[in-house]
């Protein structure tokens, strides 16, 4: 069936058809920091940015898709005129930016930061919602602030929550960019609150983007390493028995190749048939040195793990090579 046909038909029985915002493989849209999840069989994507370059810094939006080759928008999700802390610092501007979301007991939060750092302190805001696609209300004020601390330069940026399945306690990961400083708290069981900070190890070559995942009892810490728009900009990780660590630093998975520049702040999701993918962003077709130029692209590739559970190199594809979802019909996974 055509589109127009299927339109037609969707209005003569009114039903809204959802309109694809990109039908493209690996890359699959215009857009950065993708915190990718899986609900019910379907993949969803939380970027800064979106399809097409209208999704601006000053809102964010979800895109979902059953197979990884037709994309429809949720729709805006946070726009920064209903956060009504944002202007508390004086600040003339204030992008939104790095999304990430959780669930809990059957609502939905978004965590996001509030840039730049300066003139004023970054901060992470964090809002909740009843569904995925919102509407999500911001919870009332900042729930990490950075800026010059005792310890350093700390740049409140780059928000990850991950609640353990092993233990259920909820932990946030944060910090990045001017610092390059990562700071781990607990949670409150309400998940817009601290309980405590978590002091941590810094792991080697962190930069920005953490993202938590576990497999088989290992807890796999990732992080983007390098300039965000530089040919070093890159993910590596490293292992712990538990999601505070203490770590093993494991190197780097993700790299520039020939065609592909800068790819890092990435999530990890599994499939329903047990397969691993990794959703980033990268520049296409750039090469020199860097600062690169263009927009960051967001693609999806597979993960493999050796038998002994470190992460194998991952490979960059293009186009049809990229993968799909099991039980689409498309070529299988
Ligand atoms: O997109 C804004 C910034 O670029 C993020 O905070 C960093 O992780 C980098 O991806």
């Amino acid at each position: 069936m055509t589109r127009r046909w299927g339109r037609w038909i969707a209005g003569a029985i009114g039903i809204a058809l959802v309109t694809a915002v990109s039908t493209a493989r690996n890359p699959v849209f215009q857009g950065a920091d993708p915190h990718a999840v899986m609900i019910d069989g379907e993949m969803w994507i939380f970027p800064t940015g979106g399809p097409g370059g209208s999704w601006a810094a000053d809102r964010f939006g979800a895109f979902s898709s059953r197979d990884l080759d037709t994309w429809t928008s949720r729709g805006e999700i946070l726009r920064r005129d209903q956060i009504n802390w944002i202007g508390d610092d004086g600040a003339k501007a204030h992008f939104l930016w790095a999304p990430g979301v959780a669930t809990r007991g059957g609502k939905w939060y978004l965590y996001y930061s509030v840039g730049p750092q300066n003139p004023t302190p970054s901060r992470i805001g964090v809002a909740v919602a009843d569904a995925p696609q919102g509407p999500y209300r911001d919870s009332g004020g900042p729930l990490v602030t950075g800026g010059r601390q005792a310890n350093g330069q700390f740049e409140a940026i780059d928000p990850m929550a991950f609640v353990d399945p092993r233990s259920g306690k909820a932990y946030l990961y944060a910090g990045g960019s001017a610092g390059a400083k990562l700071r781990v708290w607990e949670l409150g069981r309400d998940m817009v609150s601290l309980a405590r900070e978590v002091p941590i190890d810094q792991p080697p070559n962190f930069t920005e983007g953490a993202f938590m995942h576990e497999r088989n009892g290992v807890y796999y810490l990732s992080y983007s390493h390098g300039r965000w728009n530089h040919p070093d900009y890159s993910v590596h990780y490293a292992t712990a028995r538990s999601p505070i660590g203490p770590w093993r630093y494991r190197g780097a998975i993700l790299k520039s190749d020939a065609s592909h520049q800068g790819p890092g702040h990435h999530s990890f999701v599994r499939t329903r048939n047990g397969a691993w993918l990794i959703i980033y962003h990268r520049w296409d077709a750039l090469a020199g040195p860097g600062p690169l130029s263009g927009e960051r692209q967001v693609a999806i590739d597979r993960v493999r793990y050796a038998t002994d559970g470190t992460i194998l190199p991952i490979v960059m594809t293009d186009g049809n090579e990229a993968p799909t979802l099991p039980g689409t019909g498309k070529r299988g996974e």
